[in-house]
């Protein structure tokens, strides 16, 4: 089989970052019907350097009947601290919950950051019937530094994880849970009937547009981007590039 994606700076980056980038792509190429997405002019590979810290970062984009953008990006700056992020982002015909991950960490270091989550859209908050059932019968993971969310996160669910993992097997676990996660969105989205109402449509349009705001709030990623990027690129990549939404 043809290459799915290229490995290139994962290659480069801690071994977390590189083993959840890899099962991303796995789980995705098992169950979706995966296409091929164009990503924004210069886009798919950027390098920056404003103040001396190199930022480089890698773009993979693809979509499916229920996925308007499946989007997974490798970011490694300077020699210090290494991202991955993932956004699964629904078609609006799909009353779907949002996939999310973020791992940040330094190289042959600790990861600090290690969050993933199945983010409901309905205005009550609440995750539709079939992942709730799921998703709670998935068993305790006694994580030993679990951290606390900002004030923007109240977009996640009651089964967000957000953890510090302490050792090897905290990784395992995470990387275990996110795999769950994954399998049990991309087989429950696979079946899943579009809406046809107008009304139910515009409430996922604005399901999806609260979690990007929110998202859009996190001061730490913009930070990151600005430092390497200058104020103006931050604010258009991650409102274009990681947190785009349909008006
Ligand atoms: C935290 N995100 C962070 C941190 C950095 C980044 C440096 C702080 C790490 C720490 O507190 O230990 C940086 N993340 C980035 C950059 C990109 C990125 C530069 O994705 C992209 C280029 N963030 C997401 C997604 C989620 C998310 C999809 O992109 C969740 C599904 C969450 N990241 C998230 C949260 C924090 C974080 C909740 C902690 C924020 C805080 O404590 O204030």
């Amino acid at each position: 089989m043809k290459r799915f994606m290229e490995a290139s700076l994962r290659s480069r980056q801690h071994p977390l970052i590189h083993r959840l980038a890899d099962t991303i792509e796995e789980v995705w190429q098992q169950y979706l019907d995966i296409s091929p997405y164009s990503v924004p002019e210069g886009l798919g590979y950027v390098e920056g350097h404003l103040e001396g810290e190199k930022l480089v970062i890698e773009n993979l984009c693809y979509q499916t009947p229920q996925f308007r953008k499946l989007h997974l990006e490798l970011a490694q700056v300077g020699n210090g601290l290494d991202i991955l992020h993932c956004v699964m982002f629904p078609n609006p015909e799909y009353a779907l919950p949002i996939f999310g991950t973020d791992l940040v960490g330094g190289r042959g270091g600790v990861i600090s950051a290690a969050i993933a989550d199945l983010s409901p859209i309905s205005s009550d908050r609440t995750l539709p019937p079939r992942y709730y059932q799921q998703l709670s019968v998935l068993s305790h993971l006694p994580f030993s530094q679990p951290r606390t969310l900002p004030a923007w996160g109240d977009i996640f669910s009651d089964f967000c994880l957000f953890v510090r993992p302490g050792d090897a097997q905290e990784e395992d676990w995470f990387l275990q849970r996110v795999r769950e996660f994954l399998t049990i969105h991309c087989q429950i989205a696979s079946t899943e009937l579009p809406l046809t109402s107008n009304l139910d449509i515009s409430n996922v349009l604005a399901g999806q547009r609260n979690y990007c705001t929110k998202q859009q709030q996190n001061d730490k990623t913009r930070r990151v981007l600005e430092k390497s990027f200058g104020t103006e690129w931050a604010d258009r990549y991650m409102n274009t590039m990681l947190f785009d939404y349909v008006a």
